[in-house]
């Protein structure tokens, strides 16, 4: 997979993707990932980037002239690209968003800005989806490109190491994670879950899968009707709401 960055920070993506996980992708040769400057594709002695909103009112806004020099100098090995633009009008990204992008042909163009924004019209003549990572307002586009690019990379088979297991993971798809513990089996006063100690395999998974089952219910709850459940799963549910049942009952 080949993604290029274009942003006025270029250090950010550095720092974060020096990390092992995209080492190892890197040498192995399943990613490349190349960081533009935009202040690179400036021809002024300033490096402008940015300018006065026509219209007047707060804040800059981003050139569309740096933007469209450097999206052609990246563009000029003649690779097939999927341009986007990551923004707050974007449509929002998920895990789903996340497995398309990681089997994308196309390299990935990242396009960050900051400040109120970027032109419109670089929107119009160079960008073919635009996306949002959620319903908060952030000061840039980097932390964005750098989640949207980590979700894909742990989707590219061979990227991460054997610690990880895609059959585990599209088992447990759409619900919440069950409690982990290490030692020791004691800490404060606090006892792990006597089962995790029994090393009866079966009891131990269906324990995990009722717990995350419980989690998901309690805290997300729109997310069960989504996920991927099997026969046991509705078995599991009736129980969790039977024990809470019994006690409401002890409590009143
Ligand atoms: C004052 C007007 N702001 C809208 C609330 C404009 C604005 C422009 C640019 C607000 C934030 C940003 C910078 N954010 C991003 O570039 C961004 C973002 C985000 O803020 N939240 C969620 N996803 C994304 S993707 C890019």
């Amino acid at each position: 997979m080949q993604c290029d960055v274009i942003t006025i920070f270029p250090g950010i993506f550095h720092e974060y993707l020096s990390l092992k996980i995209f080492e190892r992708a890197l040498q192995k040769g399943i990613l490349r990932i190349g960081v533009h400057n935009l202040r690179d594709y400036t021809t002024d002695r300033h490096r402008t980037v940015d300018d006065a909103p026509y219209g007047g009112g707060p804040g800059m806004v981003f050139k569309p002239e740096p933007f469209s020099r450097a999206v052609a100098s990246v563009k000029a090995d003649g690779l097939e690209t999927c341009a986007i633009m990551v923004s707050p009008q974007g449509e929002k990204f998920n895990q789903r968003t996340a497995q398309t992008l990681a089997e994308e042909k196309r390299r990935l163009l990242f396009l960050c800005g900051r400040y109120e924004g970027v032109d419109e019209r670089v929107r119009e003549a160079l960008v073919d989806r635009e996306i949002s990572v959620g319903d908060y307002v952030l000061t840039g586009g980097e932390l964005p490109a750098l989640v949207i690019i980590d979700a894909i990379v742990r989707l590219i088979p061979g990227a991460l190491g054997d610690e990880h297991s895609t059959e585990e993971e599209s088992f447990s798809w759409g619900i919440l994670d069950y409690p982990h513990y290490t030692r020791p089996p004691e800490w404060e006063g606090r006892k792990v879950p006597e089962v995790l100690l029994s090393g009866n395999h079966g009891e131990i998974a269906r324990w995990r899968r009722k717990e995350a089952l419980r989690r998901t219910l309690h805290r997300r709850p729109e997310l069960i009707d989504t996920a991927s459940l099997i026969e046991e799963d509705h078995t599991l549910l009736l129980e969790i709401k039977e024990e809470q049942s019994d006690e409401s009952d002890r409590r009143s």
